[in-house]
């Protein structure tokens, strides 16, 4: 029923889906009477553990949708598994590399067969639409796959290094830390966790996965399918849960290290807490950003408010990749906006279930309150050129709607235009000078992405050699600085978007950081 589908990834916007959606159009009815509604447990050593406060958690498309119920892990649970996946390594991290990729690889063939089930469990959970949903996760599979080929490709990252004697002999490794803890986001809680436990994961280490506790469903159905894979017991566990199931990961002891992927705040703190103990201990982070893109006045004007609409409003501007701040040529301002807000006018928000809804709602109650705060400084210090209200009447009274929303004339310094957002919520500045508006575009604690429109290769090499950001993009239609895709854009996060050790996710430098580096040195007799 569903080979020969077409693949959705962010950036084949051209393609035709219809296939696509008379297929989910009969899926997702079945899938919400399969699964919601059920009471999930945590898994910890390989079977279900129920130790701590039940919770239940309702979709944000509407709160009458209950998706189940969850268990917020006590931190005896958080102990135990912690203890579990220490008990999994001697065994995971002892298979040969490429015994290891076998079982991965069946994970990803798993995880490839049930990706239609995965993307509409995110759907009803987080409100992502359709082509985002299971855009997400066609990019899980890439991204299991990717991994992989990586670890492949270097041969398991051992190599032979050079003699200072001739009886000498000297092999260079990479070897796994222990038990990683993985703390995921509730954006895009199948690749960005599938990301994280895989590097863990092929690198040898075992695993402890905290899900966002919107996205449990998600993380649980994620969990079954890799245990499914054949991983052994214990390498690895389900924790739900919060912020303090967070905290209590953190602080386990006998955990070797953290990925996490989430907010700056949340990132920095796990960053000194692993500096902080006997010895320095791995965090690999990804965490937001404050992306800004540039349409100079030699801009393809339509190209441009196609990129900049989509990065700005898709998900609901609710990716750590959204372009919240474009700034425009004075000369081209004008003309550029009345392109952006006709084209932004268009987009339908509603029920992200129906294939017509380009927007679906943003994740709680807490998103639309930071919205009514943004939206009422530009309404008082500049100006709401579109949306700025958060929607009501019928379904959106149900959940958390707001309206995509485009402002202008606040300060480059108003905390509109420095702190990330995380909203349908878009900053337009205008500008005289590129370089100048570069500069502005740099000044914030963040570096994820970055994006330009201009026709002029002068000015595209100008912007790459001047933003201080991972992953820029030039030109692009389907979004000026989203859309990231495993093995084609790597995802590095600078300065605040990122840890210290200034590679990301989704390339080549990202299976290693879950390793640590060793030497081995014989002296052969004779
Ligand atoms: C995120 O931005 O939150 O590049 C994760 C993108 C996607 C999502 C990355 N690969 O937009």
């Amino acid at each position: 029923m569903t080979a020969n589908l077409p693949r959705v990834t962010y950036s084949n916007i051209g393609a035709d889906f219809r296939p696509l959606h008379d297929m989910l159009d009969r899926s997702i009815p079945a899938f919400e009477q399969r699964w919601l509604g059920r009471d999930w447990s945590n898994r910890i050593a390989g079977r279900s553990d129920d130790e701590g406060r039940r919770y239940p958690v309702v979709s944000p498309i509407d709160h009458g949708l209950a998706l189940g119920s969850f268990v917020e892990a006590a931190p005896d649970a958080v102990g135990r598994a912690v203890e579990a996946a220490a008990a999994a390594w001697p065994r995971w991290s002892s298979l040969s590399w490429q015994e290891r990729l076998k079982i991965m690889r069946r994970a990803a063939e798993l995880l490839d067969r049930r990706k239609y089930d995965l993307g509409i469990a995110c759907l009803i959970e987080v409100g992502k639409s359709r082509l985002e949903a299971i855009g997400e996760a066609e990019e899980a599979v890439d991204l299991m796959r990717y991994y992989c080929d990586e670890m492949e490709r270097n041969e398991g990252f051992r190599r032979p290094m050079g003699r200072a004697f001739p009886q000498e002999e000297t092999r260079d490794m990479l070897k796994p830390f222990g038990v990683f803890g993985v703390i995921a986001p509730f954006n895009f809680p199948l690749a960005l966790s599938v990301n994280m436990m895989s590097g863990a994961l092929i690198a040898g280490n075992t695993v402890v996965y905290k899900p966002s506790p919107a996205a449990g469903l998600t993380g649980s159905l994620l969990i079954d399918t890799l245990a499914e894979a054949g991983l052994p017991e214990g390498a690895v566990n389900l924790v739900c849960g919060g912020g303090e199931v967070g905290r209590a990961l953190v602080d386990a002891p006998g955990l070797a290290g953290i990925a996490f992927t989430g907010s700056y705040a949340t990132g920095m703190e796990i960053l000194r807490k692993l500096a902080s103990g006997r010895h320095a201990r791995p965090a690999i982070l990804e965490m937001g950003g404050k992306n800004p893109s540039y349409v100079t006045a030699k801009a393809d004007l339509a190209t441009a408010a196609a990129g900049v609409m989509r990065s700005a409003f898709g998900l609901q501007g609710q990716k750590c990749s959204a372009g919240s701040k474009v700034y425009v040529a004075n000369d081209v301002r004008a003309e550029f906006l009345e392109q952006l807000v006709a084209l932004s006018a268009q987009i339908k928000v509603g029920d992200p279930r129906r294939v017509e809804n380009y927007m679906g709602p943003v994740i709680d109650r807490r998103a639309v309150e930071r919205f009514e705060a943004a939206a009422a400084a530009a309404r008082a210090e500049g100006e709401i050129l579109l949306g700025g209200t958060r929607l009501t009447g019928g379904l959106f009274d149900k959940g958390t709607y707001v309206a995509p929303t485009i402002v202008t004339g606040l300060a480059p310094d108003h905390a509109v235009n420095r702190d990330e957002l995380f909203l349908p919520f878009l900053s337009v500045l205008g500008y005289d000078d590129l370089g100048d508006a570069i500069d502005d575009g740099n000044d914030i604690a963040y570096g994820l992405t970055a994006g330009i429109y201009s026709e002029d290769e002068r000015e595209l090499d100008f912007f790459f050699g001047r933003a201080e950001a991972g992953v820029l993009y030039a030109n692009r239609a389907s979004g000026a600085t989203t859309g990231a895709w495993p093995g084609i854009q790597t995802f590095a996060g600078w300065k605040g978007s990122g840890g210290p050790g200034g590679k990301g996710g989704l390339g080549p430098y990202y299976v290693q950081q879950f390793m640590r580096e060793q030497s081995h040195t014989i002296m052969r007799k004779g």
